[in-house]
């Protein structure tokens, strides 16, 4: 059987503007997952558009396509072009988990929630003549017993990071802005590979270089702990996603450190109680934020700090405390959001009821624009601080003085080259990848990596000078965490 899998680019990546290297990070994951449930004599074609341009002329008899929000248009195009082709479309990922009776409209058979349960059930269906419109994952799921990632499907050389991989699925808790309640209604939403399997995934991928993309990879503390202690020894570098409370939890990050972490993702997301408690992340309250970067640095983790604006608490100010905050804790790299209620969230859910929605053009669904009335802000004031807040995080001035934070000569060099590297050089990185040479920037990438964690630190207090003074700046026992999106390099 010819089956075409696609992950459709966002409308974004249509425009001349259009800056590719966020796009060439990770390859498509969740769809060499499902291709390891092809049989082997199936002809598959796996195409990121993100990356390299489609080709739509031949007619597969089977078509797979992820759905994002930020994707939806163009996804809904390819799937109404390959049914007039008389191609068999299956549509499935978040947003038509989210919005079913959307996608149905451009699909045979739509997929609710993960896949690894349902793909499998459709094939077998589908080949006996009998798939059925929606298929729905429900029930205690698991991955304990799902085939390798297809790897050899991933155009390894179109990518930063190729060696991306998850070994869990979901998150344990449960804020209101997430998408993960209604992905994985009716079941399980928070489980994990067997630690074997994924060790044996980490040793089919070459190179020294991880990125684990689980959304709380210290999620399980003692499947982690175990990945860890198996990790050990392995000399891999990697990176990965977790919340304050787990960094801040004795004797965890230790074991990552030492088996080769050396970044991690941190949803700081706000500095402030109440958006905290409204948005339900309880599991942040309370929590002691500078305690947690001095605990990751210390350990010879770089942070990268996730911010959202837009919550109900937030007024203009919220920009530059936010980001006086980052710089002077020693934050090396920053991703800020605005606010995006995802449709099926809670959050969506209560923009809704208070009127507040602007329209439902997914495609600005990006986190980037304004798609709801704030309650303490413009659209246009929350936009412009957004913007700025990037601007001055990664201005020089500022770089130095987060670069300066360290005691230590080669962990300012270190916090240089990644934050300063990474934004300044982006049009230099841009020519890199449209020359589809991106895996070339990967060395560059560990030796930072590596060289940061080589250096002695002392576990107790850190080597850095102590931030206790900007630690006051905000209440200690303050923070929050919105695990959203762009992991890694900000
Ligand atoms: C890596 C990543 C990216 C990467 C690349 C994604 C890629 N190459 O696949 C980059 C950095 C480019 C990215 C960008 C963005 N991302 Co992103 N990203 C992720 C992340 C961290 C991991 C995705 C992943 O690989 N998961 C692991 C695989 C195994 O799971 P999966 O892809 O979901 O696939 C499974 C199921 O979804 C399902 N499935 C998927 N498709 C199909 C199709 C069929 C037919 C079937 C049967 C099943 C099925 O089966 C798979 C196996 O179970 C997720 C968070 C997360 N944990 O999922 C956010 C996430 C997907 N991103 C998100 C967002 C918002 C964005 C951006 C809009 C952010 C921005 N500000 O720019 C952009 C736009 C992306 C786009 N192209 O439209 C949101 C999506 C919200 C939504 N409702 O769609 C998420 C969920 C983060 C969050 N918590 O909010 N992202």
């Amino acid at each position: 059987m010819k089956v075409k899998m696609i992950l459709p680019a966002l409308t974004e990546a249509t425009s001349p503007f259009f800056r590719p290297i966020k796009y060439s990070l990770f390859p498509p994951l969740g769809l060499a997952t499902l291709a390891a449930h092809l049989a082997p004599e199936d002809e598959i074609d796996l195409q990121d558009e993100h990356v390299e341009k489609l080709e739509t002329e031949a007619c597969p008899a089977l078509v797979v396509l992820q759905v994002y929000i930020t994707s939806a248009s163009r996804a809904y195009a390819l799937a109404d072009h390959y049914r007039k082709r008389g191609a068999y479309v299956c549509l499935g990922g978040l947003h038509v988990t989210s919005l079913p009776q959307e996608a149905a409209q451009h699909a045979d058979s739509i997929f609710l929630g993960p896949g690894d349960d349902t793909f499998p059930q459709f094939l077998r269906d589908y080949r006996a003549g009998q798939a059925k419109k929606v298929y729905a994952s429900t029930g205690q799921r698991g991955i304990e017993h799902i085939p390798p990632v297809r790897r050899d499907l991933i155009k390894r050389h179109l990518y930063l990071v190729p060696n991306s991989l998850v070994v869990s699925r979901g998150c344990p808790h449960q804020c209101s802005f997430c998408y993960k309640n209604a992905f994985f209604e009716g079941g399980t939403s928070f489980y994990v590979q067997r630690v074997d399997d994924a060790l044996a995934e980490m040793e089919r991928l070459p190179g020294r270089h991880l990125y684990f993309l689980d959304d709380h990879l210290f999620g399980n503390a003692k499947f982690a702990e175990a990945l860890f202690e198996g990790m050990r020894g392995m000399g891999r570098l990697w990176q990965a996603a977790g919340t304050v409370q787990s960094v801040l939890k004795p004797g965890l990050l230790e074991k990552a450190a030492e088996s080769g972490l050396r970044s991690l993702f941190v949803g700081f997301e706000t500095l402030s109680e109440e958006n905290l408690r409204s948005s339900l992340k309880y599991q942040n309250l309370h929590k002691d934020y500078a305690a947690a970067i001095r605990r990751l640095h210390a350990n010879g983790v770089m942070v990268n700090g996730s911010f959202v604006f837009g919550m109900d608490g937030d007024d203009a100010s919220v920009f530059d405390r936010t980001v006086e905050w980052a710089v002077s804790n020693g934050i090396e790299t920053a991703t800020f959001h605005i606010l995006t209620p995802y449709p099926g969230t809670g959050l969506y859910q209560q923009m809704q009821a208070q009127n507040r929605l602007l329209h439902n053009n997914w495609d600005l669904y990006d986190t980037r624009h304004v798609v709801y009335r704030p309650a303490k802000l413009t659209a246009e004031e929350l936009e412009t601080g957004y913007w700025r807040a990037y601007r001055d995080f990664y201005a020089w001035k500022n770089i130095l003085q987060g670069a300066w934070t360290n005691a230590r000569w080669s962990e300012r060099m270190r916090h240089l080259a990644y934050a300063g590297g990474w934004k300044k050089f982006e049009p230099l990185w841009d020519v890199v990848i449209r020359a589809q040479r991106a895996t070339n920037l990967l060395p560059a990438l560990e030796s930072i990596l590596a060289g940061f964690g080589a250096h002695p630190v002392n576990k107790e207090s850190g080597c850095r000078r102590a931030n206790s003074d900007q630690a006051s700046i905000f209440p200690p026992r303050i923070g929050a965490h919105q695990e959203k999106d762009s992991r890694g390099l900000a």
